[in-house]
């Protein structure tokens, strides 16, 4: 994550800005909105955004969350609950810094909070909480999921009942640390810095029936262009940097991602939870704010898309959260979305 002074960032305060949704809450600050639907209703599991006094720097130091609150609404534009904090940092054993986002997952009258988080080596790590409700409060198991690692987990269930947790985010996120499959910790701080090679990959692991760890190898989850030719490192406008989305439309598995320094929202398409996935294109063009984050879901027989800008406060690790509806094209593409126009 996170370089300064991108794009449309600057453009932030301008006035006259027309927004396509409204921020769905305003009484704290919230992102990377994790939606999914549990008892016919919906349910955002995001990050908590709050001003730690922290300077901007390239490695997200600024976003220093504390704590999850869990969101609800009946009905899309209807009003939406904020149930408080379901798990506060101090009740994480092992963690140290920086609750990023996360995800939720449902299984046999539990439900499951997964979260990244620095550990007190300042290493992300990837933890799991349970709870009975899905609005928590969770209580987190006292360690990370055995070989975790990164940020951003996301959480698909498919039609089978089977689980994967995608997962991985480059820069800020440290994946690139990892490549040789051990932490490093004088390792780049942005990517592999070979320009000229294939690009670093989103990661997918299989949960086991307990929800708690992975079973099996972590893989990667490989992007290729129609030639099907993975994607290259210097290939900002397209490659994988954070923020990954699995759903399933009409038997497809769409893989979603954020480019981070590029600020685009892309998919590519596959014929199974693992890929490889061949690049599609661009969805959502760049919000307000240097991230871009978002999960899709279906409610009620129509498709959305939750995201977060900077509208409430102009700050980009101060963000909101919003929805709008998805479509997708009768050919299977997804349509684009332009959160705001000046
Ligand atoms: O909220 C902290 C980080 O910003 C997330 O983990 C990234 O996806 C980006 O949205």
């Amino acid at each position: 994550v996170f370089a300064l002074g991108a794009g449309k960032l600057q453009a932030q305060n301008k006035p006259k800005v027309k927004y396509l949704s409204e921020p769905l809450i305003k009484s704290i600050y919230t992102a990377d909105p994790s939606a999914h639907v549990f008892n016919g209703k919906i349910y955002i599991y995001p990050s908590h955004d709050i001003d730690a006094g922290i300077a901007e720097n390239d490695n997200g130091d600024h976003f220093a969350m504390r704590d999850y609150h869990i969101l609800s609404l009946d009905r899309i534009g209807g009003p939406v609950t904020d149930h408080g904090v379901a798990l506060d940092i101090k009740d994480i054993p092992w963690a140290g810094r920086q609750l990023w986002a996360p995800d939720a997952a449902y299984k046999n009258g539990t439900y499951y909070l997964y979260f990244p988080v620095k550990d007190k080596n300042d290493i992300f790590r990837i933890g799991v909480a349970t709870s009975k409700n899905p609005a928590g409060p969770f209580k987190a198991q006292p360690k990370p999921i055995p070989g975790s690692f990164s940020i951003d987990p996301a959480v698909f269930t498919d039609t089978d009942g089977s689980t994967y947790m995608y997962f991985g985010g480059i820069w800020g996120g440290q994946l690139q640390r990892w490549a040789t499959g051990k932490y490093d910790a004088n390792g780049s701080k942005t990517d592999l810095m070979h320009d000229d090679e294939p690009a670093l990959t989103c990661k997918v692991a299989k949960l086991k029936g307990n929800m708690l760890e992975f079973d099996g190898k972590v893989k990667d989850v490989v992007i290729v262009d129609a030639a099907g030719k993975p994607l290259l490192t210097k290939d900002h406008d397209r490659r994988f940097f954070e923020g990954s989305w699995m759903h399933k439309y009409k038997g497809k598995y769409y893989f979603t991602y954020s480019t981070g320094d590029t600020h685009l929202l892309a998919y590519a398409i596959g014929n199974n939870p693992w890929g490889p996935f061949v690049y599609k294109g661009v969805f959502m063009k760049p919000v307000q704010g240097w991230t871009t984050h978002h999960s899709i879901v279906e409610f009620k027989g129509k498709w959305y898309i939750f995201y977060h800008d900077t509208e409430l406060s102009g700050k980009t690790h101060l963000r909101n959260v919003k929805v709008t509806e998805l479509h997708h094209n009768a050919d299977g593409s997804i349509q684009m979305v332009d959160t705001y126009t000046e």
